[in-house]
């Protein structure tokens, strides 16, 4: 269930975009995500009442098309809208507390290794973010690339965390990404910087499916 939801995970901001936000978020759901995260974050970012506004926007068409939408850091944000989950890095409010405020809504935590895992699923999360796996252009924060080895790693350990790895994965990597043993590919850039986002968005969801299918799962 997770695991599929999982498959194609866009991730997105206004910063992120290159046009408006919506239209990029149509595009991509009409290509074939299968989950959507809101990630507003970076320079420029929006915050406050025009943050919930476009929040509140993107979680509409997500629920009209039956994707889960899920907002990064801001616990607060996710339920005032009650969205489906939240996402929180390492250095956010720490995942058991997340958990206990959120009851049964999706917990997504970010991890760098098999250590940050094993945290995660004591903490009750439905899913890691494993990454940056490859160098990324979308976060100035970004720990060093931990490569495909590092999901070897992962899965060779935890064999049913269910896992999305995200980091620089394009259309030309993702296949490599879900044979390493990931669950799904999350994207920013490889959807929102794609000149025609509704057919690049179903490229990666091809890639992915037919690789996850390939490996019987
Ligand atoms: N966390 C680790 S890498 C990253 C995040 C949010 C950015 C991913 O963006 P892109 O453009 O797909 O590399
Ligand atoms: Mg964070």
């Amino acid at each position: 269930m997770m695991k599929q939801k999982l498959s194609l995970y866009f991730v997105m901001g206004s910063v992120d975009c290159m046009k408006d936000p919506l239209a990029v978020l149509d595009e991509a759901i009409e290509g074939g995500i299968t989950m959507f995260q809101f990630r507003e974050k970076g320079k420029g970012a929006l915050t406050g009442v025009a943050k919930y506004r476009l929040a509140e926007k993107l979680f509409e068409r997500c629920l009209a098309h039956n994707i889960p939408f899920i907002v990064n850091d801001d616990v607060d944000l996710a339920l005032a809208l009650q969205a489906d989950g939240i996402h929180v890095g390492q250095e956010d409010e720490a995942a058991e507390r997340v958990r206990d405020r959120i009851g049964n809504k999706y917990l997504g935590v970010s991890v760098h290794n098999l250590t940050e895992v094993k945290k995660a699923l004591a903490a009750h999360a439905d899913y890691v973010g494993l990454g940056p796996i490859f160098p990324t252009v979308s976060k100035d924060d970004a720990k060093q690339a931990c490569g495909l080895t590092m999901i070897e790693h992962i899965r060779a350990h935890e064999k049913h965390v269910p896992l999305v790895a995200i980091g620089g994965i394009t259309e030309q990597t993702a296949e490599q990404v879900i044979k390493a043993g990931a669950d799904g590919i999350a994207v920013i850039s490889a959807i929102c910087r794609a000149e025609h986002i509704c057919e690049q968005t179903k490229r990666l969801y091809e890639i992915v499916m037919r690789t996850k299918q390939e490996g019987d799962r």
